[in-house]
């Protein structure tokens, strides 16, 4: 007999229903009220975190690609994780994060600090969308995924910053108990990441919370993470617990780590090779197909005008 081995974002089908039925109620009683089917209703809300088990996720047409998405088989067992490891095998490690409760501080210069579970953040920003983006290693790995979540602009919104904030310091949980990782002294902890204020407005900005339809797998940064496609993929940071506004440039986990190879910026640029390596092609996870790499990642569009005239800086490194 084939037994699947159940994936560790997967919770059990009977815990699903029982929490799907106690927090969505309201939508299931109108549903039978309607008439609809009750066993399709809850097949739809299988393994879907409560707070936007609400609607089906409606896909943003803006955002296409140019590739096949990637399997999920693929970008749910591949993964930088370093609280959990140096490989790219740390999907069972990752497991032992705790996402459950979830707590992020909003915070620094902002007319008024608050703590928010990340259920209720959800619904403060108006619930979520899915947008299909590429994702690119500074590594050279690549891949495609159709995220959910909504635009980090809509938590600067919510945040109201003093005019005097100048970047966006976002910060992964610190528990070296729960990531042994954590307990070693040459790395930099907490993991650091930051933006300009106005990248984190920009449109592409993204906050997700899901992955393929479903809550985004721990070892894929449950369960709040940030996607940043036209940046190397070290700037989209993991399981964030915090967003401070401020007047200083953070300084980032990578860059603390080793400023030469990993900076603030780290816009992708297939013409600006890594000081060990070059840049112009990326590896598709899940093929073996190497593909060039394109300009700010195939986002200048989006992004390109936000660094016009910033000729001093290390725009791609
Ligand atoms: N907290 C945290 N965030 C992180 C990392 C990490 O090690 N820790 N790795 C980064 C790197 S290098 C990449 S490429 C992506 C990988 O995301 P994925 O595992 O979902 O593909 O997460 C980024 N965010
Ligand atoms: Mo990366």
């Amino acid at each position: 007999m084939l037994i699947r081995k159940r994936r560790g974002w997967e919770i059990p089908e009977s815990a699903a229903t029982e929490e799907a039925l106690f927090h969505d109620r309201r939508r299931l009683l109108k549903g039978v009220a309607a008439g609809s089917i009750l066993a399709s209703g809850l097949a739809g809300l299988r393994g879907i975190r409560p707070a936007f088990a609400e609607d089906a996720v409606t896909r943003n047409p803006r955002y296409t690609l140019d590739r096949p998405i990637t399997d999920a088989k693929y970008s749910t067992t591949y993964n930088n994780f370093y609280e959990f490891g140096p490989d790219k095998t740390v999907s069972d490690a990752a497991q032992a994060l705790k996402t459950e409760p979830w707590t992020i501080k909003i915070e620094g210069m902002v007319e008024k600090p608050i703590t928010i579970g990340v259920d209720d953040l959800l619904k403060r920003v108006g619930g979520t969308e899915e947008r299909l983006y590429r994702h690119r290693c500074v590594e050279t790995w690549s891949m495609a995924v159709p995220w959910t979540g909504f635009a980090l602009s809509k938590l600067v919104d919510m945040a109201k910053p003093l005019g005097s904030a100048t970047y966006l310091k976002m910060t992964t949980f610190m528990d070296p108990a729960m990531a042994p990782e954590q307990n070693k002294f040459f790395y930099p902890w907490p993991y650091v990441e930051g933006l300009t204020m106005a990248e984190a407005r920009n449109d592409l900005a993204f906050l997700v919370t899901g992955m393929y339809g479903k809550p985004v797998p721990k070892q894929d940064g449950a369960p709040l993470r940030l996607a940043v496609p036209w940046k190397y993929g070290f700037k989209s940071v993991k399981s964030i617990v915090s967003f401070e506004f401020t007047d200083k440039r953070p300084n980032t986990f990578w860059e603390a780590l080793q400023s030469s190879e990993y900076g603030f910026w780290a816009n992708v640029n297939p013409d600006v090779p890594h000081p060990r390596w070059s840049q112009a092609t990326e590896r598709v996870l899940g093929t073996d197909e190497r593909r060039p790499t394109l300009m700010w990642n195939g986002y200048g569009e989006y992004v390109a005008d936000m660094y016009k005239g910033l000729t001093k800086e290390r725009l791609f490194v």
